[in-house]
């Protein structure tokens, strides 16, 4: 930490006007007027801009970036969404005017003199109530406020299943909604003043952003740099286009000069997209030796007031193709839900549709084990894929390339001691406590991709990523990527990359991403893509200078460009001691004296990578936890996790992204939730005093390892993501231990997040 990185709020430019944005205190109601009179007659005050300047200026709607198909092979609703609210608003914080002025204190001060006249809608907030006959409408586009309803899977062949269990497991779950909150707000900086729109975004998909900008504003993706510099955490909701991107960007061109835009903490947490949300009913048939026959899962899901950048994916093609998990069972079927409500959109937020299916799936693992009387690790270790089924094609889609899953398992229960767990249980008791083992196996479809298969799903962008490898005449290299970083630690893994492929000294490696002007091409980074992805684009265009080296090597050495080896930074004939150095190499292609002929100059190339399909990192979590009876608290003890992101490229980044991981599944399990006010839509939770982000002293000793039998097949490096492992794992498996150290009492079932006043009252009814 040494306080010199560099934020969009930290960006100042030459006559900068400060945006402040009315939003909304409704959760549903029209517009009938806005009154900026008084807001316009402060000093210093330089514009108050609505709906209906945006409409005369024929700014666009913020169209989702993901379009998927029905159930009945008809796209989504779409109802259209303007970045400053037209007629009606749809949630609390919405934004309706932008008040820009000469200081922040101003706009902050004349935003509170723009009068709007609302007319209060009715309300409604619950996801299932959305769909009940009689519920408040949002939007004439969506009847019964229904935007898709998407199925996977054979329900004919669950049925025939269903038909010859021994038991059939119910469970109605809650995946509970959360907000993002990462260090540093959101924040736009527009620099309209000249020809060529500037924008600063804390943004993980600035390619994204200039496109989405662009296609609104009506001008070309060349007329806007984006510049994405660091960005203080993005956990997947910075990484999806914001109305205010579109307002500022517009703005600044009207008012030709720059204008800034940075997120109170307050109003982020009602206008930053929000994760999970999901009401799932599943039913899991086994036969009676714990054999998993069939699963039929039911989720709705509670999209919020629009469908945003992804809103529509992630609930239903991404997390209905979990559904299958590490486990074989032979017949699956899902349907999801999206609906809208008087709530705050929903988007990615870490694990994205991954941790709400491995959540499905372990209750249900858990319950088939209690229903049977069979420990929980054996119910697991019979319906593991095995290693020898793979490639192991699921009933419903995905098929995974390869995985140990029985293996990750065994050594998962090795390394947390399991067989010991008893004893531990028995200690604890005499001290009072009610102490439990938890355990959760996951599988994720890192590196969101390929391209085919998302546009196919109703993807409006392609998934793939591109990367230049730029050799300078003394031997540096600049790399540039269309990913970017914000706390994943892309600057060394990159790095050592390009220094084992061309033996250069990191050092002397620049890694390049967050700027549409330098960058060529990017994706962006979300969906644990960066490594298996960019990383296999950046690894391809350094083959493709290698192979450049090659030729001009064998001109130097006079021979052919077919004998010519490299290794460690050095081009050799085969079998000689002739070798020339790459640093040589890259000075010829800039000072070229005797040179091949027909060879370009310089040393530098570009490739762009569009994996075949998902690279499938999978893991085993298991952990520990004491609850306090008198007071339902609870204490995660000791945590374990068994990784399988392929080959890894730096263990100690990849041991922090999944530390990081289990923090905020911590969090989801037992602190975290996001609550609307079912009355009025108004957020209960709308602070850090409300809203409980894990702390440091929550944290459990935690003990990794990751497991690299198993690399990737299908990308040069054999990565698979990392990033979103421990959001997945750790709220099941916390859940799964908090539920064992309750059972004794006759406790089976609780909602996320287990806060002591909800252990307490379970302990209390169950006695
Ligand atoms: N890595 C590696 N070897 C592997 C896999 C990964 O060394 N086999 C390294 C990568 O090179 C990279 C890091 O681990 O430096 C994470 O790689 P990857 O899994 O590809 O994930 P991304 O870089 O694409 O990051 C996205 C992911 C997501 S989706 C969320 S959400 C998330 C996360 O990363 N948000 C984060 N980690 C975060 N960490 C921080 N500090 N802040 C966030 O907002």
């Amino acid at each position: 930490m040494r306080g010199q990185g560099c934020f969009v709020s930290d960006i100042t430019l030459a006559g900068e006007l400060h945006c402040v944005l009315a939003r909304s205190p409704h959760a549903h109601a029209r517009i009938r007027k806005i009154d900026s009179a008084r807001a316009l007659a402060r000093l210093g005050l330089v514009a108050v801009l609505t709906g209906a300047d945006m409409a005369a200026d024929k700014v666009g709607p913020m169209a989702p970036l993901w379009a998927i198909q029905t159930t009945n092979g008809k796209p989504m609703a779409e109802p259209p969404r303007w970045a400053l609210a037209r007629d009606t608003v749809r949630h609390v914080g919405e934004a309706v005017a932008a008040v820009i002025a000469e200081t922040r204190a101003l706009a902050q001060e004349a935003a509170e003199f723009v009068s709007v006249d609302y007319e209060p809608l009715p309300v409604v907030v619950d996801g299932r109530a959305a769909l009940w006959s009689d519920a408040p409408q949002l939007h004439p586009e969506a009847p019964g406020n229904v935007c898709f309803r998407f199925t996977r899977g054979d329900e004919a062949a669950v049925r025939t299943a269903f038909d010859s269990a021994a038991h059939v497991i119910k469970l109605d779950l809650a995946n509970n909604r959360l907000i993002g909150a990462a260090v540093e707000p959101r924040a736009v900086l527009a620099d309209g003043g000249a020809d060529k729109l500037t924008l600063y975004v804390a943004t993980q998909v600035p390619h994204h952003i200039r496109r989405t900008v662009s296609e609104q504003l009506g001008i070309p993706q060349t007329a806007i740099r984006l510049i994405a510099p660091d960005v203080g955490g993005g956990f997947g909701y910075k990484g999806k286009h914001y109305p205010e991107e579109t307002i500022i960007a517009w703005a600044a061109r009207r008012l030709r000069r720059p204008v800034k835009w940075t997120g109170t903490r307050s109003e982020c947490f009602v206008s930053d997209y929000q994760g999970r949300g999901h009401q799932t009913h599943a039913e899991l048939a086994i036969d009676k030796e714990g054999n998993f026959l069939g699963l039929r899962v039911n989720t709705v899901a509670n999209i919020g007031a629009y469908v945003s950048t992804f809103g529509a994916g992630i609930p239903s093609a991404i997390y209905s193709a979990l559904l299958a998990g590490v486990y074989r069972t032979p017949a699956i079927a899902t349907v999801s839900t999206g609906v809208f409500t008087n709530a705050v959109p929903t988007d990615a937020y870490r694990g994205a549709g991954r941790p709400e299916a491995c959540y499905v799936l372990e209750r249900l693992a858990d319950e088939a084990a209690r229903v049977l009387g069979v420990d929980r690790m054996e119910v697991r270790h019979r319906n593991l894929v095995p290693v020898a089924a793979m490639p192991y094609k699921t009933p419903i889609g995905p098929t995974y390339d390869c995985g140990n899953f029985p293996q990750v398992l065994s050594r998962l229960m090795e390394i947390a001691g399991y067989p010991g767990f008893s004893k531990r249980q028995a200690d604890a008791s005499r001290t009072g406590k009610l102490r439990g083992f938890g355990m959760a196996c996951y599988v994720e479809s890192s590196g969101v991709a390929p391209s085919r298969f998302a546009v196919a799903l109703g993807a409006r962008v392609g998934f793939f990523e591109a990367a230049t490898v730029r050799m300078q005449p003394d031997g540096s290299v600049q790399a540039l990527l269309g990913t970017h970083n914000h706390g994943q630690g892309h600057a060394t893994t990159y790095a050592q990359i390009i220094s084992s492929r061309l033996g250069v000294p990191m050092a002397k490696v620049e890694i390049i991403e967050g700027d549409t002007d330098q960058v060529p091409y990017g994706s962006g980074t979300f969906g644990s893509r960066s490594i298996a992805v960019g990383g296999s684009a950046l690894d391809r265009a350094a083959v493709k200078v290698i192979e450049k080296g090659k030729r001009i090597a064998a001109h130097l050495l006079e021979a052919a460009a077919t004998d010519i080896i490299f290794a460690e930074g050095q081009f050799a004939v085969a079998g000689t001691d002739r070798r020339v150095s790459l640093r040589e190499i890259a000075r010829v292609a800039h000072h070229p004296i005797s040179y091949p002929p027909g060879e370009e100059l310089g040393l530098q190339d570009s490739a762009v990578y569009d994996p075949p399909a998902f690279a499938w990192s999978n893991g085993a979590h298991a952990c520990e936890v004491e609850v306090d009876r008198d007071t339902g608290g609870i204490r995660v003890v000791g945590y374990w996790a068994v990784d399988d992101v392929g080959t890894v490229i730096n263990p100690m980044i990849v041991e922090g992204q999944i530390q990081g991981g289990i923090a905020q599944g911590l969090g989801q399990a037992l602190r975290e939730h996001c609550v609307h006010d079912p009355q009025n839509g108004q957020l209960l939770t709308g602070s850090f005093m409300d809203y409980a982000v894990p702390r440091a002293e929550d944290m459990p000793p935690m003990v990794m390892e990751l497991d690299e039998s198993q690399p990737c097949g299908h990308n040069p490096l054999g990565a698979k993501g990392c990033g979103e492992a421990g959001a997945i794992a750790a709220p099941a498996a916390i859940v799964s231990a908090v539920l064992d150290a309750l059972r004794p009492l006759g406790v089976t079932d609780m909602e996320m997040p287990l806060t002591p006043a909800r252990v307490w009252n379970a302990i209390r009814s169950a006695k």
